[in-house]
């Protein structure tokens, strides 16, 4: 009967309007989001995202399938204003996350809440598409350390972190 064949179809779409409204609605807080991409509601304890404009300079850094940053250790002084140029030199998605330990183990609890799906785009995380470049810029405001991951599935796991230390 046709009227039977149209119900699991519509089934599968109710299903993806789902998926499709779980994704923006979990890592998409920014409906409020201002025109440059950032969000002026989220604070972070690190550092904010800056005007590329206003970058001191500009470091790049490239991401591999080997789960590496390099480099992977760099060290800025506080009160400076970097712009991250990253560069995917490998053939599978990467990302980078600029947090603290709790935002690396936040994004990395997300990325698998989420099956492991490509996050979208955040103040602090840009994902990155083989041969594809992306840059983001962050002031950062307290001497300490700040560090870099990817949340591809399994990324993190193996090792694909780095480190930044502010100086005083
Ligand atoms: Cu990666």
């Amino acid at each position: 009967m046709p009227t039977n064949r149209l119900r699991p179809s519509a089934f599968v779409l109710a299903v993806a309007a789902l998926v499709l409204g779980a994704c923006t609605g979990t890592s998409a807080p920014t409906a409020t989001s201002t025109t440059d991409g950032t969000d002026p509601g989220i604070e972070f304890t690190f550092g904010a995202p800056a005007d590329p404009a206003e970058a001191d300079r500009t470091v790049e850094i490239v991401a591999s399938d080997d789960f590496r940053f390099d480099p992977a250790t760099l060290t800025v002084v506080a009160g400076e204003t970097i712009t991250f140029q990253i560069v995917n030199a490998g053939q599978d998605p990467h990302d980078f996350t600029l947090g603290d330990q709790v935002a690396q183990d936040e994004h990395e609890a997300e990325v698998a809440d989420m099956g492991g799906t490509m996050m979208h785009d955040t103040a602090n995380a840009v994902s990155v598409d083989a041969g594809e470049t992306k840059e983001l810029t962050w002031r950062f405001t307290q001497a300490g350390t700040v560090l870099i991951g990817c949340h591809q599935p399994g990324h993190y796991a193996a090792g694909m972190t780095g480190q930044i230390t502010v100086q005083a």
